[in-house]
């Protein structure tokens, strides 16, 4: 076996033989304290304990509109639909998904350069961000199906690339959030310690993991350990109201089998200081609508 110098150690390991749980060796908040920003240092201060930072009203009401309209001509636009960047729900054949939502859309282009959104982002990464993902979860209702416990970073680590925790997503609701209707779940605290995953990653993983995720997947005996050890915060909100959490909490959600849909937008920013390298534990790198090479700052 030869080790190339080039290569970025590898600080999480994940996808081995056994589950691992490695403590965090990285910053929450990455900005000194006191660097201004749409955050209060009070705010800063419980995302860096709890892992996610909650904001009502971040959008007007007027302003919601004005997305959810272009949610709806996105998922009603068959180009969109035939567009690889859509993943379908395999029993309704309704859009689940639908990822690079701000190169697909200039509307939400706008909604990643706000500075109430961007500003955040910075203020929480200390440093310029680009976007490593974007995505609307549409959860329609009648049946639209979860997202099962996880750690976005321990994919994005392990398939993307990202070398460091220095990510942050914000899910902003586009319709209300309510406690029936398959809102976030993320167990609080839980972004401190580092879950590695059993199981090698299959070639083409992303694929099957996009409608249903099975490497990168949690024992039950670790998630009964987190949410024994975290509890279980269900995040709920008008719609407008934003979810900003750290790149390695524990999160999912449920099935939405109300009769009225769920649907936000999640963006991803990662800092210019940790653009993604190779894979750390997959075969090949899923594709950039997935998990973007394109590393320019956010303007
Ligand atoms: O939409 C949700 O409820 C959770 C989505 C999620 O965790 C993800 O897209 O990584
Ligand atoms: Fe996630």
């Amino acid at each position: 076996m030869t080790t190339a110098p080039e290569r970025t150690a590898d600080l999480y390991p994940t996808r081995g033989r056994t589950e691992v749980a490695t403590p965090r060796q990285d910053s929450v908040v990455w900005s000194p304290p006191g660097t201004p920003g749409p955050f209060g240092p009070g705010e800063l201060a419980a995302f860096e304990r709890d892992g996610f930072a909650a904001v009502d009203g971040l959008l007007s009401a007027e302003e919601v509109l004005t997305y959810r309209a272009e949610l709806d001509r996105l998922i009603a636009d068959p180009a969109v639909r035939g567009d690889e960047r859509s993943i379908v729900e395999p029993a309704s054949g309704e859009i689940r998904s639908v990822f690079e939502v701000h190169r697909l859309s200039e509307v939400f282009a706008g909604l990643v350069r706000d500075p109430r959104v961007v500003g955040r982002a910075r203020q929480i990464l200390g440093s310029d961000v680009y976007v490593h993902q974007s995505r609307i979860n549409v959860k329609p209702g009648f049946g639209a199906s979860g997202f099962y416990w996880h750690s976005d970073f321990e994919t994005w680590h392990a398939e993307d690339g990202l070398p460091r925790m220095r990510t942050v997503s914000v899910s902003i609701a586009l319709t209300d959030n309510l406690d029936t209707n398959g809102g976030l779940m993320i167990m609080p605290g839980s972004h401190l310690t580092f879950l590695g995953c059993a199981g090698a990653t299959p070639k083409d993983n992303y694929k099957r993991s996009l409608q249903m995720q099975e490497a990168g997947t949690p024992s039950d005996e670790a998630l009964t350990g987190f949410a024994d050890r975290h509890g279980i915060r269900l995040f709920t909100g008008r719609a407008g109201s934003a979810t900003w959490f750290d790149c390695n909490c524990m999160h999912g959600s449920g099935d939405n089998i109300t009769p009225y849909p769920r649907s936000n937008v999640f963006i991803v920013f990662n800092s210019v200081e940790n653009a993604a390298v190779e894979p750390f534990a997959a075969p090949v790198r899923r594709p950039e609508f997935i998990g973007a090479r394109d590393f320019t700052p956010v303007r």
